[in-house]
């Protein structure tokens, strides 16, 4: 299987890495749409939301922790917003599950 995200968690497509652990890579999106804009990808392989299991509980309240912790680190005290783009109609465009974090601007409401 050739996904995107993992090439860049594998370091085989280079990314601007904003934050690693075990679980989650974190990198700034290539199409910034605010002054902040990163991705949380779970190193786990899992395709949207829509494929997540009773065993990723854990790993999605991680990856919530980690975007406060660095939206705190980025100055984001203002606020930001997390999005989740899932299959189609979501408007996903990498079957690999991620959350976008942006901020440093006001955001409108609703999204396109
Ligand atoms: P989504 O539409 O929710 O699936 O978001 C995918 C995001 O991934 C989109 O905002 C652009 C970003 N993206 C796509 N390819 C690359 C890449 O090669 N590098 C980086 N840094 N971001 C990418």
């Amino acid at each position: 299987m050739d996904c995107l995200f993992c090439n860049i968690i594998k370091g085989e497509i280079p990314s601007d890495k904003v934050y690693e652990d075990d679980l989650v890579y974190v990198f700034n999106d290539i199409d910034k749409q605010a002054p902040v804009h990163f991705l949380i990808v779970p190193k786990k392989h899992i395709e949207s939301t829509d494929d997540l299991v009773e065993e990723d509980k854990e790993l999605v309240g991680h990856i919530f922790l980690v975007a406060k912790n660095l939206a705190k680190e980025l100055g984001l005290e203002k606020g930001y917003r997390i999005v989740n783009n899932c299959k189609e109609d979501g408007g996903q465009t990498v079957n690999h599950l991620h959350f976008h974090v942006l901020g440093k601007r006001p955001l409108t409401w609703p999204p396109g």
